[in-house]
């Protein structure tokens, strides 16, 4: 409970990684290169302070095997960093400014060590223990200890310089390192991926969210199957609740090269529902610089969550606001609906035994506008209910605004804002009698960024915005869109050239975002990827600029040549490239050729250059020619960003006359 209590803690990575700009170290880096000229752990603290954040884990060892602290067992650590004369210690310095700043501290600690000699033995087994020992033994009260999965590989190993494989599942003997941990520190939980059963699950994802439904219970021996840790498991029979683990940035280092790629406060705030609001916590991380501090584009964005969770949650229209219940325990008052209101989490709603079904008023008293609905189960109790709907009284009927699966220690939900005086909220499963301590019903502000615009290969026009909450207004004939145009409900069908503009608006604040245009050429229904196999191939005509397909296969060496043929001939004056925009090895193309052709055999070269700055704004690419007619085209990538030859295309599209 304390520790789920807690929501929402940091990592920080820092290691030599830093100064070699890696993402795991070999083991053989130079320790000279561990010179932190500013290293303020009072500005990671304050940053995560300010940011909401209950609690630090940091990186004392990670897989490189470099400590950021003087341990007694290895050489390979601060103790001979150039870095304050070798009398530093992070691990103290990070100790004193949570203690500072009133936050937890945790502790990741890598099983892997590439640099330790005797790695895949035995003898690694009591160095690391009494690694452990030392760092839970000198430095106060440790909340979590993190043990990632990365387990064994190739590696310095002392100046083996060897690959080392070890049987996860024993090597380790977690049942009796667990055993000293739990003496050491007998609040502390455990998060381990690769081993026995932690106290905690990892959600199989990176990328910063856990499934809708997520149950915090698991088996408590046996295989755990991606979507055991992904769902959690319904019949489980240990609690092993979620942590949502991911990066400020694309990597958990940090990368000079990333500084413009630190995730935006919307996609942040996504991230805060896909954890928080899916009953998990959120440990979110802090690579530092070389120079010792976290960038202030990281700290930012940090700050910048802090506000839109704390203005979207400022106040809960149903604090103290009545409420009634279809069924109430005994019907005593100790179990009463009034219970989900009254600002405690030591009380709660329940129902009598064997009533898995059930629902709870709350009166708003006048009509209020809200987009956001927050429950939390009395999980001291256990994780019970399986499904639940939301509705608001409007026009004299219920109208249902959403539904959910699981709750646990915490579930939002988002929906469009609506104005109603009363919220009815439906238990309609639950493995036993349900207990509900708390509901919260917002209005959060709405991102008011202009909406996107797509359209599929074969016409289908969406809108959609990084929130939840804002109606779309549009318009097809290229005017202005406002609150009184066409209403967004549904995809909208279209052939031929169309000229979209859409506004996403806020009923609550009655304010409206930029307008969004885009303009759709000819209906592509009856183009081909020529030469691809892959139906995945087609994700480039879909018109969504978030799905990509790459050139693959050894055999694709630049130039790599995308082919299309268009169904009919078309009097074509240009066309556009949008590249891929995922963080890993997007193949950003950035020189190209462009032929067309008639008859898929005599080609003609119509434009060439470069795709300027398109790695720094990887946005759509629109190049025009002299028109002239033709049924084929080519793009012909010559170079991409990385320097290698794999090619990514999120969307390819012509420009008729
Ligand atoms: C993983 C590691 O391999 C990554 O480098 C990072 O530390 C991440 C949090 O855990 O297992």
């Amino acid at each position: 409970m304390r520790w789920q209590e807690m929501e929402y803690y940091a990592f920080v990575h820092f290691s030599l990684n830093t100064y070699t700009d890696q993402s795991w170290g070999y083991g053989n880096e130079d320790i000279n290169l561990f010179n932190p000229q500013k290293l303020d752990c009072s500005q990671w603290a304050r940053i995560c302070k300010e940011a909401g954040m209950k609690g630090i884990i940091l990186t004392a060892k990670h897989h490189s095997g470099f400590c950021l602290w003087p341990s007694r067992y290895t050489e390979y650590s601060v103790k001979n960093a150039p870095w304050k004369n070798g009398e530093g210690d992070i691990v103290r310095e990070m100790a004193d400014a949570c203690k500072e700043y009133g936050l937890k501290l945790g502790i990741y600690v890598s099983p892997w060590d590439r640099n330790h000699p005797a790695y895949g033995k035995p003898e690694y087994i009591t160095y690391f223990r009494n690694q452990i020992k030392e760092l839970l033994t000198n430095y106060g009260p440790v909340f979590e200890i993190w043990f990632d999965g990365a387990n064994g590989g190739t590696g310095y190993y002392g100046g083996a310089n060897e690959n080392r494989t070890i049987d996860r599942t024993i090597y380790y003997d977690w049942k009796n390192t667990y055993k000293m941990i739990r003496e050491l520190q007998p609040n502390i939980v455990i998060w381990n991926d690769g081993g026995d059963r932690g106290d905690l699950r990892w959600v199989g994802t990176e990328a910063g969210y856990v499934g809708e439904t997520n149950w915090s219970l698991l088996n408590g021996t046996g295989e755990v199957e991606w979507k055991m840790l992904h769902f959690g498991l319904e019949d489980g029979d240990s609690w092993v609740p979620a942590e949502v683990n991911t990066s400020i940035r694309p990597e958990w280092f940090y990368h000079p090269s990333e500084d413009t790629k630190v995730k935006t406060v919307p996609q942040l705030m996504e991230t805060y529902y896909s954890s928080i609001g899916r009953n998990g916590t959120l440990l979110l991380n802090f690579p530092i610089m070389p120079n010792g501090l976290i960038h202030e584009a990281d700290e930012k964005a940090a700050l910048g969550l802090a506000t839109m969770v704390r203005t979207s949650f400022a106040e809960n229209l149903a604090e103290k606001k009545k409420a009634s219940a279809s069924n109430v325990r005994d019907e005593r008052q100790e179990f009463g609906a009034a219970n989900v209101t009254d600002n405690s989490s030591d009380t709660y709603w329940a129902t009598d035994d064997n009533i898995t079904t059930a629902s709870l008023i709350i009166d708003l008293e006048s009509p209020m506008m809200f987009n956001r609905f927050l429950v939390q189960e009395y999980i001291r109790l256990g994780q019970r209910v399986k499904s639940f709907k939301v509705e608001a009284f409007m026009d004299g009927t219920w109208r249902e605004l959403s539904q959910g699966t699981t709750i646990g220690y915490k579930r939002i939900l988002r929906f469009p804002g609506v104005k109603a005086t009363k919220v009815r909220f439906t238990i309609t499963d639950s493995k036993g009698s349900p207990l509900i301590s708390n509901i919260g019903i917002y209005n959060a502000p709405a991102f008011l960024n202009a909406p996107t615009i797509m359209r599929s290969q074969f016409g289908e026009i969406t809108i959609t915005t990084n929130d939840v909450g804002p109606y779309f207004y549009y318009t097809l004939d290229g005017s202005e869109p406002t609150p009184q145009s066409k209403k967004y409900t549904a995809p909208v069908q279209s052939e031929g050239k169309v000229d979209v503009k859409a506004i996403a608006y806020d009923p609550a604040s009655g304010k409206s975002s930029p307008v969004a245009m885009e303009k759709f050429d000819v209906y592509r229904k009856d183009w081909k990827i020529v030469g691809a196999e892959d139906d995945k191939a087609y994700a480039i005509l879909d018109g969504n600029t978030s799905t990509a397909w790459h050139h693959q296969g050894k055999d694709k060496k630049i130039p790599v040549d995308l082919e299309i043929d268009l169904g009919s001939e078309l009097n074509l004056s240009g066309f556009r490239y949008h590249p891929d925009q995922g963080m890993w090895g997007p193949g950003i193309i950035t020189h190209y050729e462009f032929y067309v052709s008639a008859d898929n055999k005599d080609w003609k070269l119509v434009d060439q250059g470069e795709f300027s700055n398109i790695k720094n704004n990887p946005l759509w690419q629109i190049k025009k020619f002299t028109p002239l007619k033709a049924r084929f085209i080519r793009l012909r990538a010559l170079k991409n960003a990385e320097g290698n030859d794999r090619m990514g295309y999120a969307e390819i599209d012509v420009i008729t006359d």
